[in-house]
């Protein structure tokens, strides 16, 4: 969700503006991925300083300076907020320090992040890098959640240390202070970073740079994205080391290289072509003018292992030519933002879930730890919301099929009577409101106009207002009572996907947490629960029928109608598939509620009609069955979204059906896996029908204007 970046010369001279602007520019391509603040690291002081004379014949020739400048304390500048604002308050620290921005450095070790909080909200403090003290021995950007920070923490207080900053993060660089203050002699700087990753659990991408080892750079990863960059200009090599190596073993000091690092390939490809794409356990070492990658899960530690150098495809020159290519290369290999978006959805599904729910039961017997889903945004109000008479759920769009995909769980779990509203109709009526009722106010980006007229309004009358949004800092987010963010990542194609998976999971979350206190549901609870952790991998293997769906969409390219059935959990998914063919593949489509099937809608039914039933196991597939015997009636063309296994179904193959099987989840999350070959099948329809897919005609992503009222 967030991004790192780094950036390591030896013996490629470089001044210190254009160290900023690598560091900064490769901040703002990663801006996309969503963030809450930001910081750089870079040094000050020369590692390896120069003192530079003519020699005859005008030669340059460079000699080194008496050894190397030890605990000069790097400049770290971090805030809430833009990169372009901190790139201003970087500036600003380098005046007031007296910097020479003209200055050239023979070695630059700079280091910056873009931090999406996990934990600790988002502060200049718990903003990356962050140090191991006030000195900066060590300093750290990380992406990912330290997953065991809690007892590495514990275990530093006794050893006498003070945590400053709220983050997971802290414990890595003190924990590298703590080792390095413990060694016998000095070891080289990867095996020290080896001996605090062996403490380390959870998923990270970090890079460490240090005092004790000033003109050395270690990055590592295990489960976030890492590439290395490397340079290949004139005058620049390509040095790997056989073996760990040691900045005291002065043999590569006269090669030269220049390396850019990066969470994602967007912040590299403008400077090189030539990438390494860094495996899990892989403990990358920039020192001197040369680099060597070790792993520490299944080799010998002291030998480098091999790694191959790619050549991205991209040209580079077609990235200097502006937005498009980096939209590219943002695409991540898709051919569409939606396409990505849809793909995304094991990994953003996940994310939404990410601190957030506690996977395993807890022990038989134990009356503590019932509380296995912790929304910290619903800590205050819970109660409130609890106690409320009517809870009302106010959206427009995909947001509302979000709603009514999750009423039945919200009424069941609550037990309050849960009423839903189409934002600007919800304007139009006035709708009485009272102090005792709760609104829920759903949006992608927290910005959608009748959404948040619709809060004002509430808000006015007196109402609890409930945020669920994408995206933190947007209106609706500021101008809630509390809320949920979805976590999902940015979503740029219009035709919102990964974000209504997630809003269907959030509010579920919602519902499994306002109903914590209550006995007589905590084996559904449960249930529910164990079914949340199974779902990203669900939603992955559901993503194989892209191939089956882009059959079917070719063989439905040409049809002028196209239906969906759908009823209780799932007439939400009947909907939100239809908005989806509609808004993108410009087919009429609907959504229909299979209980109003006899009360007109049969009337359109004939073989000419291709029509989607949705028929996964819930409490309604009997009723469905009878749905799809009255259809075949009507010789309809019959598309049916089944469970994987389901030999009634199969029956049907007999009779013309096609069928679509999805794996099976517990009811209530069972639309979130039945929308995800629709999304496919809408994706195809349109790529196949030549129109645009991510920004199709007369929509905008976020809706900011309403009509007036
Ligand atoms: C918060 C932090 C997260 C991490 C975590 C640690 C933010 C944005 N999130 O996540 O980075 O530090 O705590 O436990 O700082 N809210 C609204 N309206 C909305 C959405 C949210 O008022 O539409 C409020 C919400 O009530 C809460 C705050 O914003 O006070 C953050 O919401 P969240 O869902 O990001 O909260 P949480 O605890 O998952
Ligand atoms: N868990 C870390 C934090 O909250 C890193 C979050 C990130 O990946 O940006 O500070
Ligand atoms: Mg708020």
């Amino acid at each position: 969700m967030c991004g790192i970046v780094g950036y390591y010369t030896f013996n490629v001279r470089r001044d210190l503006k254009y160290v900023l602007d690598c560091l900064f520019n490769g901040l703002k391509r990663l801006e996309y991925r969503g963030y809450d603040s930001a910081g750089v690291c870079f040094d000050v002081v020369d590692p390896y300083p120069l003192s530079q004379h003519r020699a005859e014949g005008g030669q340059e020739v460079i000699a080194e300076e008496n050894g190397v400048h030890d605990s000069a304390v790097p400049l770290i500048v971090k805030e809430v907020g833009k990169v372009e604002a901190l790139e201003r308050m970087a500036y600003e620290t380098v005046e007031r320090d007296q910097l020479d921005l003209k200055r050239e450095y023979r070695s630059q070790v700079g280091i910056a992040h873009t931090r999406w909080a996990t934990h600790g909200p988002p502060s200049a403090v718990n903003s990356h890098p962050i140090a191991s003290d006030a000195e900066a021995q060590f300093v750290v950007v990380h992406n990912g959640i330290i997953t065991n920070y809690n007892l590495i923490k514990d275990f530093l207080i006794k050893h006498g240390e003070t945590f400053v900053t709220e983050t997971d993060t802290e414990v890595i660089p003190k924990l590298c202070k703590f080792v390095y203050d413990r060694l016998s002699e000095k070891v080289p700087f990867p095996k020290l970073v080896m001996e605090v990753l062996k403490k380390l659990e959870g998923a990270y991408a970090v890079l460490v740079k240090s005092t004790h080892y000033p003109g050395e750079l270690v990055a590592c990863k295990r489960g976030s994205p890492m590439i290395l960059g490397i340079r290949e200009a004139p005058g620049t090599r390509r040095t790997s080391f056989n073996r760990l190596h040691d900045a005291a073993d002065t043999k590569w000091r006269h090669e030269s290289i220049e390396c850019f690092i990066a969470s994602d390939a967007s912040a590299v490809i403008e400077h090189t072509k030539k990438v390494i794409v860094l495996e899990d356990n892989d403990v990358l070492h920039l020192c001197g003018g040369g680099y060597g990658i070790y792993n520490t899960e299944g080799h010998n530690v002291e030998e480098a292992v091999p790694r191959v150098l790619l050549t991205l495809q991209l040209e580079v020159e077609q990235i200097m030519k502006g937005q498009l290519e980096v939209e590219q290369i943002m695409k991540g290999g898709y051919d569409h933002f939606m396409q990505k978006e849809i793909h995304e959805q094991p990994e953003s599904l996940l994310q939404t879930m990410r601190g957030r729910v506690q996977f395993q039961r807890p022990a038989v017997g134990n009356p503590y730890l019932t509380q296995r889903v912790k929304l910290g945004g619903l800590v205050e109000h819970g109660a409130t919301v609890s106690r409320c008479r009517r809870i009302m759920l106010v959206a427009c769009g995909t947001s509302f099929h979000a709603c009514l995909a999750t009423r039945q769980t919200l009424e069941e779990m609550c037990e309050v009577p849960v009423v839903l509203e189409l934002a600007s109709d919800f304007l139009d009526r006035r709708c009485p409101i009272f102090r005792d009722d709760t609104c829920f106010f759903l949006s992608q980006s927290g910005e959608t106009a009748d959404t948040l007229r619709s809060l004002e309004y509430a808000k006015a009358h007196g109402a609890l207002c409930v945020g669920v949004t994408n995206t933190v800092g947007s209106a609706i987010s500021r101008m809630t009572h509390c809320g949920v963010h979805l976590n999902a990542g940015y979503e740029i194609g219009v035709a919102s996907t990964k974000a209504y998976t997630s809003q269907i999971l959030a509010i579920t979350m919602m519902a499994l947490q306002l109903a914590e206190d209550s006995i007589s549901k905590r084996e559904r609870r449960d249930c529910i629960i164990d079914e949340l952790g199974q779902l990203p991998g669900k939603v992955r293997s559901t993503l194989m029928l892209d191939s089956a769906m882009l059959e079917l969409a070719e063989s439905l390219k040409g049809a002028s109608s196209l239906l969906f059935f759908g009823r209780g959990y799932n007439y939400a998914t009947a909907l939100e598939a239809a908005l989806k063919v509609k808004e993108v593949a410009l087919i009429h489509s609907e959504g229909i509620l299979a209980g109003e099937m006899k009360h007109g809608p049969l009337a359109l039914v004939d073989k000419h009609m291709p029509i989607v039933v949705i028929a996964t196991r819930d409490g309604m597939y009997k009723k469905m069955e009878s749905v799809i015997q009255q259809l075949l009636a009507r010789e309809a063309q019959l598309y049916i979204l089944c469970n994987e296994g389901d030999e009634s179904m199969k029956a049907y193959e007999a009779k013309g059906c096609k069928l679509i099987q999805v794996p099976e989840t517990v009811d209530c999350l069972q639309p979130v896996i039945n929308i995800v070959p629709l999304q496919l099948l809408s994706y195809h329809l349109t790529v196949l029908r030549g129109l645009n897919v991510d920004q199709p005609r007369n929509l905008a992503k976020s809706v900011t204007v309403s009509e007036e009222h």
